[in-house]
């Protein structure tokens, strides 16, 4: 059927890639693929290997073109996790990945697959959270949110589920998976499990008393990995923060923490004109806060400047390979003197490059 010949192709797209990358002899890469067409006859799908699996995730984070961090994409650990079939085994492989990559702060890049929908969309893993670890929103009575707004819609839906949270600007929202069409179920992440970093400033002791802190570990839980046609949607990975992240857009846009007002008040600014750059200053303090707290604690984090040199390696490594780096330049640039980096000063190509990384629906 055409279905199958897509599929097919892709395959075959992904397999030579592969197996090129690796330095595989072209008569394994034929015995494979002959293998990969029989089973898509028979079955309508068929399954990667682990060595597959492995080098097409890294291939995915490598052709993610709103990340920065892809100097590292051959460094990513990989959780097969394709044998859990249940919620309760998939939230054992969570807690596997939380903390085997938090390592005590060290931080290590991962990535755990659960099972492919096989071709029957009815039967997809789910992870109905953003993030693995992430903070709830709560509308206060008078139209202002305790917690993070972003979490309004998503912790309504714990709450419809059962869960209640304390009602804190940082209650860590629980897991909530589902397998197909069966109900959702929600789980408590084991407090243990989620190291956070609470915020203070090398030389302004003030600042410890604003009460900010942010989760050490970005788990990206939403999104669907493609690999030769085979699309996991189950697939969270993570890397580690950099600092404008959480310092110049979690905690300081409007429609997040907002923290900009507070942090110029605790400086003594002039707020009273846009002229004065009290915001400016502001997030400049913030941003060193957070990465003076994450560094003090043992976490790794990297700096936007560090960031961007780094990405600056990754672009020649890959010419070095005959590879084109693809990317989006308006999420490249760092939201903090983004001209002050060489990514603000090139152009980058957006184009979709298999395996990859995809948004799927949220409901
Ligand atoms: C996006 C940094 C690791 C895949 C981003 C963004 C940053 C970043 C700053 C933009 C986020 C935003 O503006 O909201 C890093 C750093 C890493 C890292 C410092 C450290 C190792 C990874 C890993 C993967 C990955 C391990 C996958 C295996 C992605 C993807 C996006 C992204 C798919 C786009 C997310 C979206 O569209 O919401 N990364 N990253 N990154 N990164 Fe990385
Ligand atoms: N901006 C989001 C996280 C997005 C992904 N960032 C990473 N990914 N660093 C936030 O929570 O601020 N990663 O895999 O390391």
């Amino acid at each position: 059927t055409s279905t199958q010949q897509d599929l097919l192709e892709q395959a075959s797209d992904f397999i030579r890639k592969c197996y090129t990358e690796l330095g595989k002899s072209e008569q394994d890469m034929h015995i494979r693929l002959q293998e990969i067409e029989a089973e898509i006859i028979m079955q309508g799908h068929y399954e990667h290997t682990s060595e597959e699996l492995t080098h097409g995730a890294k291939m995915a984070w490598r052709n993610s073109n709103r990340c920065i961090g892809r100097l590292f994409w051959d460094n990513l650990s990989v959780f097969d996790a394709r044998q859990a079939i249940t919620t309760d085994e998939m939230a054992e492989a969570i807690w596997r990945h939380i903390s085997t990559a938090t390592n005590g702060g060290k931080i290590k890049p991962f990535i755990t697959v659960f099972p492919s929908s096989g071709g029957a969309a009815e039967q997809s893993p789910r992870i109905w959270n953003h993030q693995l670890i992430r903070y709830a929103g709560y509308e206060s009575g008078d139209g202002t949110t305790i917690g993070d707004p972003a979490s309004l819609s998503f912790t309504k839906l714990c709450q419809e589920l059962g869960w209640q949270g304390d009602g804190t600007a940082h209650d860590i929202l629980p897991l909530v998976l589902s397998i197909g069409s069966n109900e959702k179920k929600w789980y408590d992440i084991p407090k243990e499990l989620a190291l956070e970093v609470p915020l203070s400033h090398p030389d302004i002791p003030e600042f410890e008393a604003l009460g900010l802190r942010w989760y050490a570990v970005p788990f990206v839980s939403d999104m669907l990995l493609e690999i030769g046609g085979i699309r996991y949607t189950a697939a969270p990975f993570n890397g580690w923060y950099m600092g404008t992240e959480i310092g110049a857009r979690n905690l300081a846009d409007k429609d997040r923490y907002n923290k900009l007002p507070e942090v110029a008040r605790l400086m003594g600014l002039d707020t009273s004109s846009n002229s004065t750059l009290w915001k400016d200053k502001a997030l400049v303090e913030l941003n060193v806060a957070v990465l003076h707290s994450y560094k003090a604690h043992g976490v790794t984090i990297v700096d936007h400047h560090t960031a961007a040199q780094q990405f600056m390696r990754f672009e020649r490594n890959e010419q070095d390979s005959s590879r084109e780096v693809t990317g989006r330049w308006s999420w490249l640039v760092p939201p903090l003197s983004p001209a002050a980096t060489h990514i603000f000063h090139h152009r980058y190509e957006d184009r979709v490059v298999s395996p990859q990384f995809l948004y799927q629906n949220k409901s």
